[in-house]
């Protein structure tokens, strides 16, 4: 120590250098010019809107540091326990806006910049997208952060920070085509690079037993190790200082060096080979409901969740607790199956370098994991191949079967000589090649598993996993999924957002989302109805200004805005909509039609699902005839809106008098899109499939357009088809042919198309609810035609989604699987002595 230092005045001075920033109008501008000058180098002549973006996510940042410090302290001080979200995925989007609300700042940012020469929204739209997730799945991640953090809950999410993104989709000649989103090149100025958090990972190598204290225990000597970073990620909460940490792990080489291969000369090769192992995080895959089982996909999530867990646990040592209180400090929850060798990785931490016993292993491990199930789909569920993971992860194959040979115990227990059953539980499939089934790995090492919405909950408990849940009912538990109304209405609306708070007398509703109910009260006030269709009217304007920007169509903002915005997968039909648009198309050709209509599609598919991207290719085809027909003129223009992402969604969903939610009854898990249109009222045609069913009891069946089988029916129907005794519509069969005879191009192009639902094989069922799915399109051409009962429609939808708010959802998940409570941390510290 510095004897000429006097310990309190060091304190005292440290305190006040590092107090908050002021929020008045010159500090704003003054430390906007500062990052100007000293981080962009530029001056005010050179300074372009993409600087005025990067400076002002730079001063952002500062503010938002100045706050997760003192959250992280906090919740350090008050010894709480926290839940760590383990995603593959967070589909973040942009970050300035959320930033500036949740601070509290737009306001006050407008006005500063205005006099420097800048406006907020310019500089909103110069932020390219954090695209690190899929779909649903991420996108849920990252409204769930966005929730935590409001609610004040201690909590961090992990994940993996992919130098590619998802990727950006183009559209050639009415195709898909990939091109790579190399996010980083745009910089990152959210976040914050920990070169002093970083953790080994082994891979390969021998398991050897030792004696260690006069006892046998096996350790594991990797061949290979690959170091992983921390860069982190702070999300700010809205209207709470508390603000959240998302961690996410870049794969560095590592500077141990395998001198062999250095020393046998070839130098150049050897850095070579070092970056190909090393380069683990490289690439997000770009896969939504389907596996590939590529080795590189289990190296990152064996590198994700061991960098993790080492994080975790040294987190957990710093406080000097034994480690039995584990599971009272931490909650880990694993966002789908992707994370899942984390369970093995904690037992093989446990065991092998913490020396505990098996009981007292595993009895940790169960009560700190948890599991979400995302998905139905067969073709989704994780396997790997037992021959790789021993390969890979040699020690962890062990723990597996060990693993799974207990558990098998216990099934022989409760089931005494039932094979069947003790192979259809079993972790491990040993038909075919031998693989690990990863949800069954889930579940016997956690706690509690939840599937995302009532009807899906449903389905895990008496379908996918019935033998499991015949032995843990206890296990098993509903978290219907809920979306952020900061970034879902607040942010992307925000004519609706002034509107809801004016009407409400309070803008409470952003945080308390239950209240939107009374204007249910306001339903049938015509006043109040012309002012809602204004602001639906005022969105749809700025999104036919973006259609005519990103496609060059110009369309009728009269027209109803039908939309459906999702990834392309068969179950969720895109295909089915797009017969659809052909029937109307022949409608108006034989003057049958009608009212005028804007039909608006995007979505990218897996750049190896062959199928989606034919019907991609195909909507394109209709979308070129359709918008080409001068017999159709106005009343009927087919979009598809390029690289479908967070940031357009924002324009679409507020803009869309109808969204499509049609998969086949008993596939889609929950969806999340259905409650952020519905939010921003728009209404739904929708099967009685995932949250659709929930959405509609609490918005009421007359204000939804639901059509199509339901699950319990749905295999019988197949049947139906398969045999040929299910006799297709005479508008299905008016509807294929048109396509067959080369209405939209050449037959061959989208043959196998016409195959997938023809010939008994309609696999999805779009034959059998293809009737009913265009009676409901006729309802909405009618119920629109009635400008009054469709604003109270609308009205009712939005009053109805209280339930929808990702806040709900969470606080369900911390009442009832983390046991986790909220510790809000006081406003900023006053200058202070004290640690
Ligand atoms: O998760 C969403 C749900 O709302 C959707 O219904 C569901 O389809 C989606 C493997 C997935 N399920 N499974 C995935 C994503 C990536 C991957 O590599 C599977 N995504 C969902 C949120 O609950």
């Amino acid at each position: 120590e510095n004897e000429d230092v006097d310990e309190k005045n060091l304190a005292m001075l440290w305190a006040l250098l590092a107090s908050y920033l002021p929020e008045d109008k010159f500090t704003l501008q003054r430390e906007f010019v500062r990052h100007v000058e000293y981080n962009l180098a530029q001056t005010r002549t050179e300074a372009n809107n993409f600087s005025g973006f990067e400076a002002l996510a730079l001063c952002t940042k500062d503010r938002l540091i100045e706050r997760w410090k003192d959250t992280m302290l906090y919740f350090k001080q008050n010894g709480v326990k926290q839940v760590n979200y383990l995603s593959l995925e967070f589909l973040l989007g942009r970050s300035l806006q959320n930033s500036l609300v949740a601070l509290g700042l737009t306001g006050k940012y407008a006005d500063a910049l205005k006099e420097l020469g800048f406006y907020l929204e310019d500089l909103y739209d110069e932020e390219h997208d954090a695209g690190l997730g899929n779909g649903g799945l991420g996108r849920l991640a990252a409204c769930f952060m966005d929730s935590l953090a409001t609610m004040d809950y201690p909590a961090c999410g992990y994940g993996l920070r992919y130098t590619y993104g998802m990727f950006y989709q183009d559209l050639q000649d009415g195709e898909q085509v990939e091109l790579p989103d190399y996010w980083l090149n745009y910089g990152s100025p959210w976040e914050i690079e920990r070169l002093d958090i970083s953790h080994s990972v082994g891979f390969g190598g021998v398991v050897e037993e030792e004696i260690v204290n006069g006892e046998k225990h096996l350790v594991w000597h990797p061949a290979e190790k690959i170091v992983g970073i921390a860069y982190d990620y702070p999300i700010p909460g809205f209207s709470t200082f508390n603000t959240i940490n998302i961690r996410l792990w870049s794969s560095k080489p590592s500077d141990e060096f395998d001198l062999t291969s250095f020393n046998k000369g070839d130098y150049l090769g050897s850095i070579e080979e070092k970056q190909r192992c090393e380069n683990i995080t490289n690439v997000l895959y770009p896969n939504d409901n389907t596996t590939q089982g590529k080795e590189l996909r289990l190296k990152q999530q064996y590198f994700f969740v061991s960098a993790t867990l080492q994080d975790i646990i040294s987190q957990f040592k710093d406080t000097g607790r034994d480690f039995s209180e584990f599971p009272k400090m931490h909650a880990i929850q694993l966002n789908d199956t992707h994370p899942t060798l984390g369970i093995p990785e904690l037992m093989r931490i446990l065991l092998d370098e913490e020396h505990m016993s098996w009981e007292r292993a595993w009895d940790i491990t169960t009560k700190t994991f948890s599991y979400t199930n995302h998905t139905v789909l067969p073709e989704a569920l994780e396997r790997w191949s037992v021959e790789m993971v021993e390969r890979l992860l040699p020690r962890h194959i062990r723990i597996i079967y060990d693993i799974n040979e207990r558990f098998l115990q216990l099934v022989e227990k409760r089931w005494p000589g039932d094979i069947d059953r003790r192979r259809s539980l079993s972790i491990i499939d040993e038909s075919g090649g031998r693989t690990i089934r990863m949800a069954y790995l889930a579940i016997v090492g956690s706690h509690t598993i939840n599937g995302v919405a009532a009807l899906h909950s449903d389905l895990i408990k008496d379908v996918v996993f019935r033998h499991f849940y015949e032995l843990w009912p206890e296990k098993f538990q509903n978290k219907t999924n809920g979306v952020t109304p900061r970034r879902w209405i607040h942010e992307c609306n925000p004519s609706l957002s002034q509107f809801l708070t004016k009407t409400l007398n309070t803008s409470r509703w952003i945080v308390n989302l239950d209240i939107i109910r009374k204007i249910k009260d306001m339903a049938d006030d015509t006043t109040f109805q012309d002012q809602w269709m204004n602001i639906k009217r005022e969105n749809k304007i700025r999104m036919a200004k973006y259609i005519e920007r990103v496609c060059g169509d110009i369309v009728n903002v009269d027209a109803i805005f039908d939309v459906q915005v999702k990834r392309f997968h068969e179950y969720k039909r895109q295909l089915l909509n797009i017969l659809g648009v052909i029937h109307r198309y022949l409608e108006i050709k034989s003057g049958k039609v009608k009212y005028p209509k804007v039909v608006i599609f995007g979505g990218k598919a897996a750049p190896g699902y062959y199928m989606a991207k034919l019907i991609i290719k195909l909507i394109n085809a209709v979308a070129k005839v359709i918008n080409n027909d001068p017999i159709v003129g106005n009343m009927l223009k087919v979009v598809f809106i390029p690289n479908y992402c967070v940031s357009n969604a924002e324009i679409i969903i507020p803009s869309s008098d109808i969204s499509e939610h049609i998969s086949t009854a008993g596939t889609e898990a929950s969806g999340t899109s259905n409650m952020k249109f519905a939010m921003n009222g728009g209404l739904i045609i929708g099967t009685l499939d995932g949250a659709n069913i929930e959405i509609r009891d609490a918005i009421g069946h007359e204000n939804m357009f639901i059509f199509g089988a339901l699950t319990p029916d749905v295999e019988r129907i197949k049947k139906e088809i398969h045999q040929g005794t299910f006799v297709p519509d005479r508008r299905w069969i008016q509807v294929i042919t048109a396509i067959k005879e080369g209405m939209f191009g050449p037959l061959q192009d989208f043959q196998p198309i016409i195959d997938s639902i023809t010939g008994g094989n309609d696999h999805y069922i779009l034959s059998y609810d293809f009737p009913s799915y265009l009676e409901a399109q006729q309802q909405i051409d009618l119920a629109y035609q009635n400008r009054s009962k469709w604003a109270k429609m609308s009205i009712l939808a939005s009053a109805g989604c209280g339930m929808f708010s990702s806040d709900r959802t969470i606080k369900e998940y911390a009442e009832s699987i983390w046991h986790i409570q909220q510790c809000r941390r006081p406003g900023p510290m006053p200058i202070s002595t004290e640690e």
